[in-house]
């Protein structure tokens, strides 16, 4: 038997209880509330009622779980081209919020919610800062950026619902950040992995190594990073670092989350529904396999989204977790379908460079990842950054660490490609998330 202590890191939430529900008691709430948001959504939204008529399935048709594959598909296309408001299933005067996501290129996507949306919201964000060990009495300095963004808000009213105390200083002004953290006593940050690091080197610039400071835990996500990066960070600020996903189309932060394991990150799977897909044939894969991972909300009312295709690569993990949840997890998200190249018919990913940039001593982690076009053949330039001590202007100096970085990136994706190293400071540092590829291969 195990006894419990008073130790607050193994804090038991009592948010957290659906986490740890016996897996047919779960599995018998997500089938109820499949069936009652398909409902709603075949009621209130055409472009759901249009698509199941055209497929000839009708809500009474989802009798189990498995059912959901009879569902059409939902693409970020869908959002797009109802923009603003045509996939909302609640009248205005229900929807108490709003956010939009920018993409890359043309009109946002726009997301809504009710007031009970929100408290759900609120419900998997004290879940996910439970996971990673906050609590009450904890001091958090919140750099996701606040506005329409989800990130900011979604963090802030979790963390005060979780009755932390929360700095709401949103991304930038980093020398502001450093003096913060250190004057009010921070013991946990939100941020991406790329602003924290940023906020790292800025610290040590001014004098205030963070390992010098109270800061035990950062809850980091919306964009990929590798188990490298984490190590990284946790060393080099003496840390614990916590991986946290989610996307607005589904709720924003909160969908799932890293816990004291470390091994995969919980879904909050009574209020998300995850399958595993192939990305060719649209079909549902085994437990285990890779593949594309898709969601459908289960309680989501201002927005629902069926069977909703993220392009997040990923496999889902049902081995049961050391730390003792019952829902099921999935691996970290390194891989994008989107963000693949194609360099001499290997597809490469940026996460592989990461990790192999990594591997080198003396690698700072900024690096920018330049795509162009010579006849007709995609090429690849790998920019790296180069610590102030290692940084000469000499070539010849220079030439053995590039060597390294080349052999490194490999090693791992089975050929050589171009690298160049850069001064100190010359890769842009980001507030929000890094921009990790630049696609010139359309340029000129
Ligand atoms: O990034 C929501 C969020 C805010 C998550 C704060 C975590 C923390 P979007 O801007 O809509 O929403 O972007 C969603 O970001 O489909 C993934 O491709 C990527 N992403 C988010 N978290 C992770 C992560 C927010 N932990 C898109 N690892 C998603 C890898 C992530 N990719």
């Amino acid at each position: 038997m195990t006894t419990a202590t008073s130790n607050a890191s193994s804090l038991f939430n009592p948010t957290s209880a659906p986490d740890y529900l016996p897996v047919d008691q779960l599995r018998c709430l997500q089938l109820q509330r499949l069936q009652r948001i398909v409902r709603r959504a075949y009621e209130n939204v055409e472009l759901y009622r249009t698509r199941m008529v055209e497929r000839g399935v009708a809500p009474g048709d989802i009798q189990s779980l498995d059912d959901i594959a009879a569902l059409p598909f939902t693409v970020k296309t869908d959002l797009r081209d109802t923009y603003p408001f045509g996939m909302f299933a609640s009248p205005m005067n229900e929807i108490v919020r709003t956010h939009a996501s920018s993409g890359t290129t043309g009109k946002p996507i726009v997301v809504a919610y009710t007031q009970d949306d929100i408290n759900v919201w609120k419900e998997v964000m004290v879940r996910t800062f439970a996971c990673c060990s906050l609590h009450s009495g904890d001091i958090v300095q919140n750099a996701y950026g606040y506005g329409l963004f989800t990130g900011g808000l979604g963090a802030h009213y979790g963390l005060e619902t979780l009755g932390a105390t929360v700095i709401p200083i949103s991304g930038g002004n980093t020398a502001r950040q450093i003096m913060v953290m250190k004057d009010f006593n921070v013991t946990a940050i939100c941020s991406t992995p790329s602003y924290f690091i940023h906020l790292m080197e800025k610290a040590n610039e001014m004098g205030i190594p963070l390992k010098d400071l109270p800061l035990r835990a950062g809850v980091f996500g919306a964009e990929p990073w590798t188990s490298a990066m984490r190590e990284y960070v946790e060393r080099e600020a003496g840390i614990k670092a916590y991986d946290i996903y989610g996307l607005s189309e589904i709720i924003g932060p909160g969908v799932a989350s890293a816990c004291c394991a470390q091994e995969g990150l919980h879904i909050f799977e009574d209020h998300f529904y995850p399958e595993i897909i192939d990305p060719e044939t649209g079909e549902v894969l085994p437990d285990g396999e890779e593949g594309e991972l898709v969601f459908t909300t289960l309680s989501k009312w201002a927005m629902p989204m069926l069977r909703y295709r993220t392009r997040d690569i990923t496999t889902l993990m049902t081995e049961p977790c050391p730390c003792g949840r019952s829902i099921r997890r999935i691996a970290r998200i390194g891989r994008r379908s989107d963000d693949m190249f194609i360099i001499r018919g290997v597809n490469v990913f940026p996460s592989q460079i990461e990790e192999a940039l990594l591997r080198v001593e003396g690698a700072v982690p900024h690096y920018q990842i330049i795509l162009t076009r010579d006849g007709g053949l995609d090429q690849v330039e790998v920019e790296v950054e180069v610590t102030a001590e290692l940084f000469t202007d000499s070539v010849k100096g220079m030439e053995v660490l590039q060597k390294q970085f080349v052999r490194a990136i490999a090693d791992i994706i089975g050929i050589r490609v171009a690298v160049r190293l850069v001064k100190p400071q010359s890769i842009p540092r980001s507030e929000g998330k890094a921009k990790r590829v630049i696609d010139k291969r359309n340029e000129g």
